[in-house]
């Protein structure tokens, strides 16, 4: 269930931070509507600001467009410079000796103090680390701690995570996933439905053998990753805004979609495609 967590949170998280990364971080304090609607009003005319202020930052080669490539570098390096940020920020509460890094003592320390610390826990976490532990120095930079808490940005986590997922979800332990038990993570919630399980188990089965092997499963991993998400939205944010189906998008197709880009309704589909 950790593992499926993970997966959800991220999800949710890159649904909140691409948002908000384009729309940038004072609006959220910006009141809905009044009653005559004014307010609402001038909330999307500064949305629309801001939006034209982001445009030539994402805009890499100037040319006045902005691509789906451009569009997704821009997403994926707004949320790895979250999670930058955000690892920063838990190393330094982590690090009681200030060193700079983390020890697992000092991992240990801060996960037993956020309570209920078990056993099984405590041996996942301890393997989770040494794999995020590259350069094998016993402790994490905040660089190696991103791996801890989003490690399907970091390859050499991929097989740690089938492992602990195939814990948890290989109800008969054969070391494979079936469709059954693949959908049962998947469609648990009523967020995906049996169709979209099915297509997307298809698209990860490669070798067509009606069941996902730990290899087929690290598939699963890269496609959840900050990367292929950021890919993902930006081809639906391009094709929501392109009216002239150009295949880019000017300032004033985003402009005069502004909700695509700040809010709403987009990333609900990301786990779907999973
Ligand atoms: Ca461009
Ligand atoms: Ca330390
Ligand atoms: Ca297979
Ligand atoms: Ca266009």
């Amino acid at each position: 269930m950790a593992s499926l967590l993970l997966f959800l949170l991220t999800c949710i998280l890159c649904r909140g931070i691409y948002t908000a990364e384009f729309r940038g971080p004072d609006a959220a304090d910006i009141p809905k509507s009044d009653p005559k609607g004014q307010t609402a009003r001038s909330d999307k005319n500064k949305e629309k600001t801001k939006l034209r202020s982001v445009i030539p930052l994402v805009d890499k080669n100037g040319d006045g467009k902005i691509s789906v490539q451009e569009l997704a570098a821009w997403t994926a390096k707004s949320m790895k410079a979250f999670y930058k940020q955000e690892a920063d920020n838990r190393l330094s509460g982590l690090d009681t000796n200030k060193d700079g890094k983390v020890s697992w003592e000092e991992y240990a320390k801060g996960a037993e103090n956020r309570g209920a610390f078990t056993e099984k826990q405590r041996k996942r976490e301890r393997r989770r680390f040494e794999h995020a532990n590259v350069n094998k120095d016993s402790l994490l930079s905040s660089d190696e701690l991103i791996s801890m808490f989003h490690p399907e940005e970091s390859p050499n986590m991929f097989g740690v995570i089938v492992e602990e997922f195939m814990e948890f979800v290989d109800s008969d332990k054969r070391c494979f996933l079936s469709f059954d038990e693949y959908k049962g993570k998947t469609a648990d919630r009523g967020n995906t439905d049996q169709r979209t399980a099915k297509e997307s188990f298809k698209r990860l089965d490669q070798d067509n053998d009606g069941r996902l092997n730990k290899e087929e499963m690290k598939l699963w991993l890269a496609a959840v990753n900050t990367s292929s998400q950021a890919k993902n939205q930006a081809q639906r944010q391009v094709s929501m805004a392109d009216d002239n189906k150009d295949g880019v998008l000017s300032e004033m197709e985003i402009v005069n979609h502004v909700d695509v880009f700040t809010g709403g309704r987009e990333g609900q589909t990301v786990r779907d495609e999973l």
